[in-house]
């Protein structure tokens, strides 16, 4: 077994890649898409790990030369493993995106963060002309909400205001993500902490509500992206 299929394997066993032959079929839609010369910007989650692998094997068999705009310290060093070329926002612009999703609603809403880097996915979305979200049937919901709360990553000094004023915003819950297996919280790339709010109706206007509160760095509520959905 090479160390991709283990990739897959461990990410199965984690229970985080279910319906494995539907994200094949999506990965190899995402590849077929890849041309050379492309810049491209690698969002995060299982599917998006399993196109990576489709777009690894095609770049080699093919011999062409694209460059990765990641959205997180593993996707970096998996786009690495694989012999993809990293490049940054700095140095360029995407030509178009490929990610993941918790929840996508009728009219392409969506939200994201449960692996807790929406803010560097917002930043690339908003960045990139052309946007596929490959997601299994089992993210599509009638209404946004319904399986997953809002991840928003919080300045750690801001934490209790920020609490305060999505208070008055009507949330059914608000919690501040734990760490896995350890005490403490999630702390994120950016030096950040993650407060996941639950509400129970997602108006078009949550998402500039819930950033204009000082401390909030943004949220994983993606209202009205000119986004594609794919769906495994
Ligand atoms: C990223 O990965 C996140 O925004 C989202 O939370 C997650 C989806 O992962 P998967 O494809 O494994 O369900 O896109």
């Amino acid at each position: 077994m090479n160390w991709q299929s283990d990739i897959i394997k461990t990410l199965e066993w984690s229970g985080t890649v279910i319906n494995r032959e539907g994200k094949e079929k999506v990965a190899d839609e995402i590849a077929a898409k890849v041309k050379d010369g492309d810049v491209l910007g690698v969002g995060s989650g299982s599917t998006v790990y399993m196109a990576l692998l489709a777009i690894a094997k095609k770049i080699k068999e093919q011999k062409l030369h694209i460059k990765a705009i990641p959205t997180s310290i593993e996707i970096s060093m998996f786009c690495a493993k694989l012999g993809i070329p990293l490049t940054t926002l700095y140095e360029d612009k995407p030509d178009w995106l490929f990610d993941g999703a918790d929840e996508v609603d009728p009219n392409r809403n969506l939200i994201k963060g449960r692996g807790g880097a929406m803010f560097k996915e917002k930043l690339l979305i908003s960045s990139s002309p052309v946007n596929y979200i490959i997601v299994d049937d089992s993210k599509l919901v009638d209404k946004l909400g319904t399986n997953f709360p809002i991840p928003i990553e919080v300045f750690p000094a801001a934490l209790l205001h920020v609490e305060n004023e999505l208070r008055k915003l009507g949330p059914e819950s608000i919690a501040l993500r734990p760490a896995k297996g350890k005490d403490g919280s999630v702390i994120t790339e950016n030096g950040n902490l993650i407060l996941d709010a639950r509400f129970h109706d997602i108006g078009n206007d949550l998402e500039l509500k819930i950033k204009s509160i000082t401390g909030v760095i943004d949220s994983g509520l993606f209202i009205n992206y000119d986004v594609k959905i794919l769906v495994a």
